[in-house]
């Protein structure tokens, strides 16, 4: 444990420090330098998930950008787990894995990101917390579009996170490509075919309105510093 006691010369500094205009610069400087820290953590962190970005768009529907996640990196991009494409999403990207909510989201992400191509995609949809009880992770509402394979979600095994099967693809109940299916959360392929995800974030990047607000902070404590 550690402890403080205030004496001798503490005390005056003491005295100081209980100036109400020395503790909000003080106040103003700690908000300036936390909310600076964070913003950096954050753009830091980019380079430490073994993750890649692969490609983003935006989709004119809803202004929300979407981005292509694999794991590997980029000369070998590989295929990735639910749980680490989410933890990659939220950490370097302050979002989650889309919320596939319409037909038509889920058909400009087919176009966009899905079709012509041998790869699976992991959606933000899961029942995780009650079997059959299917909810987006980013806000939690429950599912009110669905485009499941037939057969599917068929909690084979405890299956409770949801992907966008492969070009392509054609399985035991035909045709499934574009089509959804429930899986487990640790896997990286499915049938040979690389399992990607898809992100989405809202317009304002979390990391730049910290930025934002920890520049302004010290900015506005550079100038109250200058003697007038
Ligand atoms: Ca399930
Ligand atoms: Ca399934």
């Amino acid at each position: 444990m550690i402890s403080i006691t205030w004496s001798g010369h503490g005390a005056a500094l003491q005295g100081v420090l209980q100036e109400p205009h020395v503790k909000n610069k003080l106040l103003i400087h700690a908000v300036g330098v936390m909310t600076l820290v964070s913003g950096l953590l954050i753009l830091l962190s980019a380079g430490a998930n073994a993750a890649i970005i692969l490609g983003s768009a935006t989709w004119s529907g809803n202004s929300r950008t979407y981005h292509l996640i694999a794991g590997g990196n980029l000369g070998t991009p590989a295929g990735i787990s639910w749980s680490d494409a989410e933890a990659y999403a939220v950490t370097n990207l302050g979002g989650h894995l889309a919320t596939v909510d319409s037909s038509q989201l889920d058909n400009w992400i087919w176009n966009t990101f899905g079709n012509a191509a041998n790869r699976n995609l992991w959606i933000g949809l899961t029942d995780k917390d009650s079997e059959g009880q299917f909810k987006w992770i980013a806000t939690g509402a429950a599912a009110s579009y669905a485009n499941w394979y037939t057969g599917e979600p068929n909690n084979f095994n405890n299956e409770d996170y949801v992907f966008i099967l492969r070009s392509g693809f054609s399985g035991g109940n035909g045709p499934g490509e574009g089509k959804w299916n429930d899986a487990q959360v640790g896997w990286t392929e499915f049938f040979s075919a690389p399992m990607y995800a898809i992100a989405e974030t809202v317009p304002e990047p979390t990391s730049l309105v910290l930025f934002g607000i920890g520049s302004a902070a010290m900015a506005f404590a550079r100038r109250k510093r200058r003697p007038s």
